[in-house]
């Protein structure tokens, strides 16, 4: 089981995210609490010095599974599905211009926030019409330096826009590209989902990357979500992608991520997960 956990380059106003502020010492941290990788929360590449990224990442031997890009949404409200053709424009362009970041540190990015919400008077069609259009022609740019995108379906309180796995599946298959997949999260799951284990297995191989947080969108282990059930399905499946811890700093925000290590660990090895 790959553990990765989400970092935040620059300050945010997203809560679900533990760890934030000096990017380096935050890094050395993760690595010597045990995880195996960062997932990077970037609002915007062009603020990122990547030759330094890199080499601090790679110095603590921490890989980058996944680039969040939900920031450019609750920073600058960009979004796939805006009424206004240049807010559209300029959130596929934010999107294209992760993808050779992600290309360089093997990630996958994000489609989580940045679907945007249904602004009055236009149709759920119509947005649902806008997304499409956005991620074939995101996934087309992404294809040609084999980059993956995974759209995340969010509950109901964060957007009207793909709820589900059965959504997301709709979606992927409407968008028709190999490189476009899901990123499934137990707290959106909890709420949206009948089965959180049955809407895994009917994702299978979609599944490109999955976040963790329990009931509470505490670590795992603060809330009552069957983790080991949960995680038995995923990696029952073949599943070879990575586990990423996103949730609240609580109590604070070294201790939730080395409990949520802690807890998954134990696990890992009371069922027996690879
Ligand atoms: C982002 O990964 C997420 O889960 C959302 O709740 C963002 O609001
Ligand atoms: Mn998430």
């Amino acid at each position: 089981m790959k553990l990765s956990i989400v970092l935040s380059t620059h300050d945010a106003q997203f809560q679900a995210v533990a760890l934030k502020g000096d990017f380096e010492s935050n890094i050395v941290k993760i690595a010597g609490w045990g995880y195996d990788g960062v997932e990077l929360a970037i609002r915007d590449p062009k603020l990122v010095d990547v030759e330094q990224l890199e080499s601090v990442v790679s110095a603590n031997r921490l890989a980058v599974p996944a680039i969040g890009t939900g920031q450019a949404w609750g920073e600058e409200k960009l979004s796939f599905t805006s009424d206004d053709p240049a807010v559209r424009a300029a959130a596929i362009e934010r999107i294209k211009s992760h993808v050779p970041l992600a290309s360089r540190l093997r990630a996958i990015v994000i489609i989580g926030l940045l679907r945007g919400i249904t602004p009055d008077g236009q149709s759920h069609q119509q947005s649902m019409d806008y997304l499409v259009e956005a991620l074939q022609s995101c996934c087309l740019t992404a294809a040609e330096q084999d980059v993956r995108l995974a759209l995340e379906p969010l509950n109901r309180y964060e957007t009207d826009l793909v709820h589900t796995v059965a959504d997301g599946l709709d979606l992927v298959e409407r968008i028709g590209a190999e490189n476009m997949g899901l990123l499934l999260d137990t707290f959106h799951m909890n709420i949206e989902e009948p089965s959180i284990e049955e809407s895994i297995r009917i994702c299978g191989d979609r599944i490109f990357h999955f976040h963790v947080a329990d009931s509470n969108r505490w670590h795992p282990g603060a809330g009552h979500l069957d983790f080991g059930s949960i995680l038995a399905t995923l990696y029952g499946l073949g599943y070879k992608g990575f586990v990423s811890g996103e949730f609240m700093p609580l109590p604070d925000a070294d201790s939730s991520a080395e409990y949520g290590i802690t807890y998954l660990r134990k696990l890992q090895q009371e069922h027996k997960l690879r």
